[in-house]
């Protein structure tokens, strides 16, 4: 099982040599070491706002109070990613819906599996509904990966119509006494305006069958894309409005500062992360944790 700290190997390697320099004892506390700190968090995508911010923070903090640099690097990473609270499934008469949506080969698929498997594992009673009717794989793809979870799937053949795809699932929810259902949509280009059109078709369908449905709608944002993956999210937050995100990839990107660009700029929180390919490397989002493996680098001690 893949771990906060192995996940975050590369973005650390690409901010470890500078973050080091700058927490060492005795380093200068001005000049050189925090205008590298600045050109490094950039490079890892941290948002330049967030960046003027920590620099204006630290050199202030200098100024006065005597807290340690690397605390007081943390404290202000992590108090920026306050918007995400720690998610629970919610307990309802009616099922629980989540939608998730995103471009092509950011992970949906694998993402909605590994979310009825925590799911599961949490004793909720999910089921899956595969509304990507656009390929002849969609459907196919969701369902070998439910059996290895175990846990059904309504799914639609090639070409169905995505709304009614959700409706039945709803539909089938009620029936069978489902807490939960998790909704993979096609991947679309957010550039391509009736493919976003078909995702509030299938709101619209789900809402018929369960009044409030989708409860929540949640954006599959490929981590290997850093500050790009925002873009997309600004995009589809403007088509359907998006409850929160799901960072997938992390373990293969160097630039996972963009997570910091949707707290700050989007005002959305971050409720589960990818750290690896297999069923249970999808956890919780976790700022602390988060902040504790990016900054996990080793402090050269002084030799004066
Ligand atoms: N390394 C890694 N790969 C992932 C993660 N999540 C998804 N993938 C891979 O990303 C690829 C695309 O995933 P898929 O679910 O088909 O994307 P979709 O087109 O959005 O449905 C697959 O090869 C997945 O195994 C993750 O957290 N880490
Ligand atoms: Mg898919």
């Amino acid at each position: 099982m893949v771990t906060w700290i192995d996940a975050l190997a590369r973005t650390r390697r690409t901010i470890a040599g500078a973050i080091s320099r700058f927490i060492k004892p005795g380093a200068p506390r001005d000049g050189g070491s925090l205008e590298e700190l600045e050109e490094t968090l950039l490079l890892a995508d941290v948002p330049a706002p967030l960046v003027s911010k920590l620099i204006q923070d630290l050199d202030k903090a200098y100024g006065g109070l005597r807290v340690s640099k690397k605390e007081m690097l943390q404290k202000v990473l992590v108090e920026s990613l306050r918007a995400s609270d720690s998610f629970s499934w919610p307990v309802e008469s009616d099922p629980f819906s989540v939608l998730v949506v995103g471009v092509n080969g950011s992970g949906k698929t694998t993402t909605c599996a590994k979310l009825a498997h925590l799911a599961m594992k949490q004793g909720r009673n999910p089921l899956l509904a595969a509304t990507d009717t656009f390929r002849a794989a969609g459907a196919h793809q969701l369902k070998l990966w439910a059996e290895t979870v175990g846990c059904d799937v309504v799914a639609g053949a090639q070409g169905a119509d995505a709304a009614a795809v959700a409706y039945d699932a709803l539909d089938a929810a009620m029936a069978r006494g489902r807490d939960t259902v998790i909704v993979d949509t096609a991947g679309r280009m957010h550039t391509k305006e009736p493919l976003m059109k078909e995702l509030q078709k299938v709101r619209g369908a789900m809402a018929k069958r369960v009044p409030g449905a989708p409860r929540e709608t949640w954006i599959v944002l490929d981590a290997t894309l850093g500050q790009n993956a925002v873009m997309q999210a600004k995009v589809f937050h403007e088509a359907t409005a998006l409850t929160g995100v799901i960072v997938s990839k992390l373990d293969g990107s160097s630039k996972a500062g963009f997570v910091f660009s949707i707290s700050r700029e989007m005002g959305l929180p971050i409720r589960f992360v990818g750290l690896g390919e297999k069923m249970d490397e999808l956890v919780p989002f976790d700022p602390d944790q988060f902040v504790s493996a990016l900054m996990n680098v080793e402090v050269p001690t002084t030799t004066t």
